[in-house]
């Protein structure tokens, strides 16, 4: 079973690159991201909750998210494997997931960390924001989003480099090439 955690900051292409990992691997995908957007368009209290912090380019405190992850890895018990996309994106919630793991006497096999600097990824969310319908893919809220990910976030690269799981991946060039360099790794493993 692997547990793979795919990592980067807003618009990295966590999303497009899960897309490519289960057509190819077959793995079940668990995107926070995603589940707090059916959860607003559902209109549950979570989603409500989750729209405030979305739209101002905030991160949805940890207990939610925690309690949200449980639930869809329950889930997917059966699954070969396991991509979480969008999570951990606290050092808290990267501890909670080696809780839950080890619950279950596993760990994460590893970290693939998607590396594009700034302007490429202001520029990529603007561009997805001409089609998204996404209340945070406008450029006010992608500049919080990406402050954010610098004070909250990063620090979670600094947990995983220390446990031994850290893949750095230069996550430029065309989304064929980038899916090369992530497949040499999930190989590896
Ligand atoms: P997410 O939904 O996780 O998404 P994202 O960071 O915006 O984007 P992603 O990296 O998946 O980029 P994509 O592939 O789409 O988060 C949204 C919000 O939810 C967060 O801001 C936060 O508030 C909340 N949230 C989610 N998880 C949370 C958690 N664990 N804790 C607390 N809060 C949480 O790619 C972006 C664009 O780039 C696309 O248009 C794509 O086509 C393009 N692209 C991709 N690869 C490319 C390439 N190689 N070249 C050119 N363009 C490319």
């Amino acid at each position: 079973m692997n547990y793979l955690v795919l990592f980067g900051p807003p618009g990295a292409g966590k999303g497009t690159q899960s897309d490519n990992i289960i057509n190819k691997y077959g793995f079940a995908h668990i995107s926070t991201g995603d589940v707090l957007r059916a959860e607003m368009k559902n209109g549950t209290e979570l989603g409500k909750t989750a729209k405030g912090y979305i739209e101002a380019g905030k991160l949805v405190p940890d207990d939610l998210i925690v309690d949200m992850l449980a639930k869809s890895m329950d889930e997917q018990k059966d699954a070969k494997g396991i991509i979480f996309d969008g999570f951990p994106r606290t050092v808290a919630q990267a501890k909670a997931l080696k809780q839950m793991l080890a619950k279950r006497g596993t760990d994460v096999t590893e970290m693939i960390n998607l590396q594009v600097d700034d302007e490429e990824l202001i520029a990529r969310l603007v561009n997805r924001g001409k089609t998204s319908g996404r209340a945070d893919d406008n450029l006010e809220t992608i500049k919080k989003r990406l402050d954010t990910y610098n004070n909250e976030t990063a620090p979670v690269i600094d947990f995983y480099e220390q446990d031994g799981k850290l893949c750095n991946v230069k996550g430029t060039g065309s989304v064929e090439e980038i899916f090369e360099r992530i497949c040499q790794i999930i190989d590896k493993h």
